[in-house]
């Protein structure tokens, strides 16, 4: 792994391999739990590796192996709604976090070894793909701390393991083993934990190997529905994407910029 250099994070690590770029949530005596200034690194970050071209996946972890997240920061939780930062300004930027993770156009895949918790199981939930290690715990904790997302982190989850089951993961705030979250189709996949990054960097490599296109509008795809119009837009902003790659999309913007009418007659009205 090599850092990539120019910030000045104090809460994540940022390194990358290959056309892997790694974000670690850095804050191990919290069972990196986030606070506003963290989050706001992981998307500074993430923003980094959406623009960096030779990027084609990314990884969130957290340090160590005994937690990847274990969500808000509970000493820096206001009472003005939400975590205050350094300057005492309250924030609930884990939903902005939420939103640039869906809205990444490459596969984000959660590396996950022992606890993830609260806010910081929302955002495992929300990378594409989760590879965890056999000590990873799951669980949410909102009712038990005086909180609960009822975003994605209610929703999603419904769509992802169940509306049963997600009742059941808020009601009763019980924690998973990574066996039982598999079954459930939360995660992708447990390896041992010696193996955790070995077996993730494998995931990597082959996404790394296929169309970066078809995984870009893949993924908004899986994303359109339960995104809503924002979904749909994500979406057919690929379409927009592509055609101003076709000889008929520029025709339009070259006989606007050369003061013509444009010709399609030539383009094809296709079945
Ligand atoms: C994760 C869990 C179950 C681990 O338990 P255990 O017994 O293995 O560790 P321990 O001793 O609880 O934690 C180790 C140290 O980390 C701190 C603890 O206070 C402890 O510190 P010291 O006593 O050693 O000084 N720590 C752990 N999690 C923390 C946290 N989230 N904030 C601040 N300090 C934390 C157990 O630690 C646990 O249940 N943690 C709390 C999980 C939690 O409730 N998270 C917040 C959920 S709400 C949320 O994330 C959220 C949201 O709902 C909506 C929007 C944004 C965020």
């Amino acid at each position: 792994w090599t850092p990539i250099e120019g910030f000045a994070f104090t809460d994540i690590l940022y390194d990358r391999t290959e056309g892997i770029a790694r974000i670690t949530l850095n804050r191990p005596q919290v069972h990196n739990a986030f606070r506003p200034e963290t989050l706001e690194e992981v998307m500074r970050a993430l923003r980094h590796a959406r623009f960096d071209s030779s990027v084609g996946v990314v990884i969130l972890t957290g340090a160590g192996t005994k937690a990847f997240c274990s969500g808000g920061d509970q000493s820096v939780r206001g009472d003005d709604g939400g975590y205050k930062d350094e300057a005492g300004v309250h924030h609930l930027n884990a939903l902005d976090l939420q939103r640039e993770i869906r809205t990444c156009p490459k596969p984000i895949v959660a590396m996950v070894a022992g606890w993830s918790i609260g806010g910081g199981n929302v955002l495992q939930l929300l990378c594409d793909i989760t590879i965890a290690a056999d000590n990873a715990r799951f669980g949410q904790t909102g009712p038990k701390v005086g909180s609960f997302d009822a975003g994605f982190g209610a929703g999603l989850l419904a769509r992802t393991i169940g509306v049963k089951k997600a009742k059941e993961v808020w009601f009763l705030c019980r924690q998973y083993d990574a066996q039982e979250a598999l079954e459930m189709g939360w995660i992708n996949a447990v390896v041992p934990l010696d193996r955790l990054e070995e077996e993730t960097i494998a995931w990597c490599r082959r996404m790394l190997e296929l169309s970066p296109t078809a995984l870009r509008i893949l993924k908004t795809a899986f994303n359109a529905d339960s995104d809503g119009l924002a979904g749909v837009q994500e979406l057919a902003g690929n379409a927009t994407a592509l055609f101003y790659m076709t000889d008929e999309g520029q025709e339009g913007r070259n006989a606007f910029l050369e003061k013509r009418a444009p010709d399609f007659s030539k383009f094809p009205r296709r079945p």
